[in-house]
């Protein structure tokens, strides 16, 4: 290809990225699946932060961690601002090695191993506080839901904008004591509820795929690097999400100020959250509604991976089969 029509290089390289993404949380996730329904958070999630650290030390890249396991001083691994890779490109990298530790620990469905990357400087460096989250599917007005608004108030907004009574709209819920009120504004207004007990980033993800997944529209607070993982997922597939960091102690304004936050209640559109392009990846680690979770056969582990990139949209199901050699 002449020099003058090479495709910039920091979309060959978040092409070629594609692909390795895929190997980090494959590793993690199969990591992570031996420890399934063992009753061990801690041992899980440690499993799967170890694979994926050293997976991605192993990439050519010049990493930045900002989303983590948490800031430095808590987390021994993967803390926000750890620097991977063996050098290369500076890419921005999120990560959520075990995102459903509850889920894997009890081996219930929807626990993932998940991670986004991005071109350095451009993912939202978010503390590990909560964060307040909306999140609709593609194809709709922009700003047709808000997360200042009612929640009752957004799903007449959405179900007009789908031509479809409230009724006929289903909202996802982390099932949390703090979120009655939004599940009684809901069902005020007719529509119904899915509950789910962890695993926010597969559930805003769901959002994308309404037909496929009964899901219409996220609500309610969850994790702050669960949102900035979601909103690279959006990035990627379309949809719309909105989110804000919930500040209400000094101390947590002060840790997200260190990491550049100057207004403790600003709303972030994903465009804020994610800046530019970003590529996403996904494997299972239990069975769920978004992936098959790891297979351990006599001699083979199979996974299943989402990878999906926004340069181009595309979404890659990757089903792989690692062949133990040892
Ligand atoms: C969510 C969810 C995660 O934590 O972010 C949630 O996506 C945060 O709320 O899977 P709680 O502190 O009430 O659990 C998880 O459930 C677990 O990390």
């Amino acid at each position: 290809m002449p020099s003058s029509v090479a495709e910039p290089a920091h979309e060959a390289i978040d092409r070629i990225l594609s692909l390795e993404i895929a190997r980090v949380t494959e590793r993690a996730a199969i990591s992570a699946a031996r420890l399934r329904g063992r009753g061990d958070e801690k041992a899980a999630d440690q499993a799967a932060v170890d694979a994926m650290r050293r997976e991605l030390g192993t990439l050519s890249i010049a990493g930045t961690v900002v989303i983590g396991e948490g800031e430095r001083d808590e987390a021994p691994m993967l803390y926000i601002g750890e620097q991977l890779g063996t050098g290369g490109p500076k890419v921005d990298i999120a990560v959520d090695p075990l995102e459903g530790t509850t889920l894997c620990a009890k081996n219930m469905p929807g626990a993932i191993a998940t991670m986004a990357m991005a071109q350095g400087g451009t993912l939202l460096n978010a503390p590990d506080v909560y964060m307040e989250k909306i999140a609709i599917g593609p194809g709709y007005p922009n700003g047709i839901v808000d997360l200042d608004l009612p929640p009752g108030e957004n799903i007449v907004a959405l179900a007009k904008a789908k031509g479809v009574k409230p009724a006929e709209i289903t909202a996802l819920v982390l099932e949390r004591p703090r979120h009655a009120e939004i599940i009684a504004a809901i069902r005020k207004v007719g529509a119904a509820v899915r509950l789910i007990t962890d695993g926010d980033v597969a559930g805003i993800i769901h959002t994308a795929q309404p037909d496929a997944t009964g899901i219409d529209i996220y609500l309610g607070v969850g994790g702050a690097p669960e949102g900035v993982l979601a909103a690279a997922a959006l990035r990627c597939i379309g949809g719309q999400i909105q989110c804000r960091l919930v500040l209400d102690t000094e101390e947590k304004r002060a840790r997200a100020a260190k990491m550049g936050v100057t207004d403790a209640r600003k709303k972030y559109a994903l465009e804020d959250m994610v800046r530019g392009d970003c590529i996403f990846a996904a494997t299972g680690v239990t069975d769920g509604a978004l992936l098959q979770g790891v297979k351990f056969g006599r001699g083979i582990i199979e996974t299943e991976t989402v990878v999906m990139r926004s340069a181009t949209g595309t979404v890659r199901w990757i089903g792989a089969e690692h062949r133990q050699r040892e």
